[in-house]
């Protein structure tokens, strides 16, 4: 399926180990005979997560790119795109056409969130073994990604988390935005994150869907070297940095 424009970009945001690659492998799983989908990971140092959906064989090696960020993964998905953004690039130049690219952010705080300038739209995963109370909690990503994912919700009854009372939070924080709890061993619930990403694409493909920016990242912590630390922001426009 040819859409003679680009390829839709997705942003897979969330804190570390939430599911963020699994939930690209159910994607690819799932989608992977309907469209063509290249996917580029980000890790700080390395390139694990690619590695990982590489030994998941969910798509041929070559179509999964990793990009290392050197410094805090939030930087290289809002502040400063230019890595990444060459990234979708080359990928989208190497296998023309593709469909969709599902970009996955490094494991970041709660507020770590892709910018328009990067992604078409983007999912956030939170996952239920975080806490039943996590999806309350709000900001920029549980409030306002265009989809909130949580995530293995197998595990419910062995954390002690009321997974349906979490996605109600979860809705009240969104105000009616989109949530899906999803699971690897449920495959309605992978069709159901199956059907949300098949959605946008052909919203994206008829000019309907518009990227939202759900906000810059809320004042956050970072230690120094002498183990002190300082508060910092990321506002609109600020310059790219490094910690
Ligand atoms: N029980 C259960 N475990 C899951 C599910 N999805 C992912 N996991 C496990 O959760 C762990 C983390 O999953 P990843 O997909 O690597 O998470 P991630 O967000 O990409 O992690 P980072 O990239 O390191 O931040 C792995 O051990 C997965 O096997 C699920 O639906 N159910
Ligand atoms: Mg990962």
């Amino acid at each position: 399926m040819s859409t003679g424009k680009r390829a839709l970009r997705l942003g897979i945001a969330g804190p570390v180990g939430t599911g963020k690659s699994s939930s690209i492998a159910n994607i690819c799983t799932a989608l992977a005979q309907e469209f063509r989908i290249g996917v580029i990971t980000n890790d700080i140092y390395t390139d694990e997560d690619a590695r990982f959906l590489k030994a998941a064989g969910v798509l041929p090696d070559e179509r999964i790119r990793a990009v290392e960020t050197g410094a805090c993964p939030h930087t290289a998905i809002r502040d400063d795109v230019s890595m990444n953004l060459l990234a979708v690039e080359a990928l989208e130049e190497d296998f023309d056409p593709l469909d969709i690219v599902l970009i996955e952010s490094g494991g970041d705080n709660l507020t770590a969130t892709f910018s328009p300038a990067l992604v078409d739209a983007q999912l956030f995963v939170l996952d239920v073994a975080g806490g039943g109370d996590v999806a309350r909690k709000g900001g920029p990503g549980i409030g306002r990604a265009d989809l909130l994912v949580i995530n293995k919700i197998d595990l419910g009854p062995h954390v002690d988390v009321d997974v349906d009372l979490m996605l109600d939070d979860a809705k009240k924080a969104r105000e009616g935005g989109p949530v899906l709890g999803v699971s690897r061993k449920v495959p309605d619930t992978v069709d159901a994150l199956a059907a949300w990403v098949r959605e946008v694409h052909a919203r994206f493909v008829k000019g309907d869907h518009t990227p939202v920016d759900p906000g810059p990242m809320a004042p956050h912590f970072h230690a120094d070297e002498d183990g002190e630390g300082y508060m910092h922001t990321h506002a609109e426009g600020e310059e790219a940095h490094q910690h």
